[in-house]
C-alpha cells in the first residue's frame, strides 16, 4: 500500500473518531460506566442502547406506585434530553426502544432494596422485588447516561446505553446522612435537595437533628412556645426559623416518595438550651435562660428530676410520633456534661419507655449505652468505641458515624473555608477510604446496623455552603453504605467521582474540588 494511502487512511481514523467524540458518541462497555455507588455486578454485553423520541417507559400492571417511579425517571430524564419520554403500563413486555419496570418477588439475593438492570438494544429492563429496588435501579439508569443528562435545558443526543446486566444490592441496611437544623436553620427546600442528592447514591435515611442549644425548629402544638420563642435565632444570631408541622409532613412524603425515611432527633438532657429558655419551669431553678447564639456544647440540661420534665417529653414525643411513619426516634443523647451520671442513667432509661409507648424504637448517640438498652435500640457510635461495644454487649445494633472519618462538618484540611477539625481533617480520600466493619475488632458486620455521615452546621449557614462539606463526601459514604469492601478501592473510585464532578456541576452543586480527584481527565467525556 502506498505511503500517501494510509496516510489517508490514517487520517480519515482520526477524523471519524473525533467525529464520534463530538456527537458524544458513547464507548459501548457498560462496565466502564461511571456508577457510584459501585455496582456488585456489571456484564458488558459490548452493544448500546437508544433513547430516542419513541422511548416511553412502561411500569408493568396498573400500580400506582410503579407508576409514581417511572414518572421520577421521566421527570429526570425529559428536561435535557427533550424526548418527551411518558410513562405508561402494561402487563407484557414492551416492544423495542422502551423502558420496562416490572417486579418480580422471587430474587432473594437482591433482597428490599436491589435490582436487576438488563439493557440490550432493544430493551432496557429493570426488575426487582419491591418498588424500593426499582428506585435504586433508576438511579442507576440515570447514571449510565452522559453527565448532561442531569442538565435542566435541552441538551444534544445521542442518549445511547451500554448493553449489559447490572445485578445490585446493599451491603448495609441503613445509609443516611444528618442535617443540623438547629445550629442554623435550612428552609424546606434545602432539605428537599438534599433528600433527592441522597436518592441518587441510592441512600435511604436523612437524620434531622431538630433541636439544639441554639434553636427549637419543629412545631410541637402542645408546647408552642418551643418555636415561637426557641426558634428565633441561630448560631451567630441569624433568626433562625421552624418547621410547622405541615412543613414538616411535607418533608417526610417527600421523602417516602423517595424511598428514604426521615428520623426525626430531639437532643435531651443537654443540648436543650432553646427549650429551657421558652420554657422557665423546664429548669431546675425555674428560671428561663437566655436564648443562645455561639458553638460552644454541655453547658445546658433539662431538670431531670422534675415530673414536668417528662410530661414535656411525652408531649413531643407523641407528637413526633404521629409525624413519622419510620421505626425511629432519635433521643440525642450526647454531651450531656451538665448532668449528673446518676441523673442521666434513669433519665435515658425512662426516655426509652415513652418511645417504645408511642410505638417507636430509640436511636441515639454512643452515650446511651451507658443506660439500659431496650431490645430494639440502636446505638450511634460518633465518639467512644468503649460505648458502642457497651451497646453491642447489651445487644444493641451500632450506627457507623465515627466523626473522625464520617463527619462532614470536618474541614478538608486546615485551607477549607468552612468546618471545624476537632475530630480529623478528612479529605475525600479519607472520608472513602474506610471499613465500618474494620475500624474496631469488637464492632463486627453483624453488629452494624449502617452507616450515616452527619452534618453539623455551626459553621455553615446556607445550601451552598452546606454542600461544600456534603459534596463530594457524601458519595463516598454512600458507597461504603452499598459496595462490598472487597470490592472498593479508592484509585478506582477517584475516577469516577471525577466523573460525577460533571454531574454535580450540572445540578449546580458547590462541592469541594479537591486536589486528590482527577476532575479534569473527565471533562471531555
Ligand atoms: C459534637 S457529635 C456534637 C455536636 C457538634 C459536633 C461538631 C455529637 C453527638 N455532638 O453537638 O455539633 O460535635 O462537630
Amino acid at each position: 500500500m502506498k505511503q500517501s494511502k494510509i496516510r489517508g487512511m490514517v487520517f480519515a481514523g482520526l477524523v471519524l473518531a473525533a467525529a464520534l467524540s463530538q456527537t458524544g458518541c458513547k464507548p459501548t462497555d457498560l462496565s466502564k460506566e461511571n456508577i457510584i455507588p459501585k455496582p456488585v455486578s456489571v456484564v458488558a454485553t459490548g452493544s448500546s442502547f437508544d433513547l430516542t423520541d419513541q422511548t416511553d417507559i412502561y411500569v408493568q400492571g396498573e400500580s400506582a406506585e410503579l407508576k409514581q417511579i417511572g414518572q421520577y425517571l421521566a421527570d429526570k430524564l425529559n428536561p435535557s434530553t427533550g424526548l418527551g419520554i411518558e410513562v405508561k403500563t402494561s402487563t407484557e413486555v414492551p416492544g423495542p426502544g422502551n423502558i420496562f419496570l416490572s417486579i418480580s418477588g422471587d430474587d432473594s439475593e437482591l433482597g428490599d432494596e436491589g435490582y436487576e438492570l438488563t439493557i440490550t438494544d432493544k430493551l432496557v429492563s429493570l426488575v426487582a422485588n419491591k418498588p424500593a429496588g426499582l428506585f435504586n435501579g433508576i438511579q442507576t439508569i440515570r447514571q449510565v447516561l452522559p453527565a448532561k443528562v442531569e442538565l435542566a435545558s435541552v441538551q444534544n443526543g445521542p442518549w445511547k446505553i451500554a448493553t449489559g446486566v447490572i445485578r445490585d444490592y446493599p451491603a448495609y441496611g441503613y445509609r443516611g446522612s444528618m442535617l443540623d437544623v438547629a445550629r442554623h436553620f435550612f428552609e424546606v427546600e434545602d432539605v428537599k435537595n438534599l433528600i433527592d442528592q441522597l436518592a441518587y447514591y441510592k441512600m435511604n435515611a436523612l437524620h434531622m437533628h431538630l433541636s439544639d442549644d441554639q434553636g427549637w425548629r419543629i412545631e410541637i402544638k402542645s408546647w408552642p412556645n418551643l418555636t415561637a420563642h426557641g426558634g428565633k435565632t441561630e448560631v451567630g444570631g441569624g433568626e433562625g426559623g421552624y418547621y410547622s408541622q405541615e412543613q414538616y409532613a411535607d418533608i417526610v412524603k417527600y421523602a417516602q416518595d423517595r424511598y428514604i425515611t426521615i428520623v426525626p432527633e430531639i437532643d435531651m438532657p443537654g443540648h436543650t438550651n432553646a427549650a429551657l429558655a421558652s420554657y422557665p419551669e423546664l429548669n431546675c431553678n425555674g428560671k428561663a435562660p437566655e436564648l443562645y447564639t455561639g458553638t460552644e456544647v454541655g453547658f445546658s440540661s433539662l431538670c431531670t428530676n422534675k415530673e414536668i420534665t417528662y410530661k414535656f417529653i411525652d408531649d413531643v414525643i407523641r407528637e413526633l410520633a404521629a409525624l413519622t411513619p419510620g421505626e425511629y426516634i432519635h433521643i440525642g443523647g450526647d454531651e450531656s456534661l451538665a448532668t449528673k451520671i446518676e441523673d442521666y442513667i434513669p433519665f435515658i432509661n425512662r426516655v426509652q419507655d415513652m418511645v417504645e409507648a408511642h410505638g417507636k424504637k430509640v436511636l441515639g448517640w454512643d452515650e446511651i449505652a451507658l443506660a439500659t438498652l431496650k431490645p430494639n435500640t440502636i446505638v450511634q457510635y460518633w465518639d467512644k468505641a468503649e460505648n458502642a461495644k457497651k451497646g453491642i454487649a447489651q445487644g444493641a445494633k451500632v450506627l457507623m458515624s465515627p466523626a473522625k472519618y464520617a463527619y462532614l462538618d470536618m474541614k478538608y484540611d486546615s485551607t477549607s473555608t468552612y468546618g471545624l477539625h476537632w475530630a480529623a481533617y478528612i479529605e475525600v480520600d479519607r472520608g472513602y477510604n474506610w471499613d465500618p466493619a474494620a475500624l474496631e475488632p469488637e464492632i463486627k458486620k453483624e453488629n452494624i446496623y449502617g452507616i450515616e455521615a452527619p452534618l453539623w452546621s455551626e459553621t455553615v449557614s446556607n445550601r451552598q455552603e452546606a454542600e461544600y462539606l456534603i459534596f463530594p463526601r457524601l458519595l463516598g459514604y454512600a458507597e461504603i453504605g452499598w459496595t462490598p469492601v472487597e470490592q472498593r478501592n479508592w484509585d478506582n473510585y477517584k475516577v469516577r467521582l471525577a466523573d460525577h464532578g460533571e454531574r454535580m456541576k450540572a445540578q449546580n452543586i458547590n462541592f469541594y474540588p479537591s486536589k486528590l480527584v482527577p476532575w479534569d481527565a473527565q471533562k471531555q467525556k
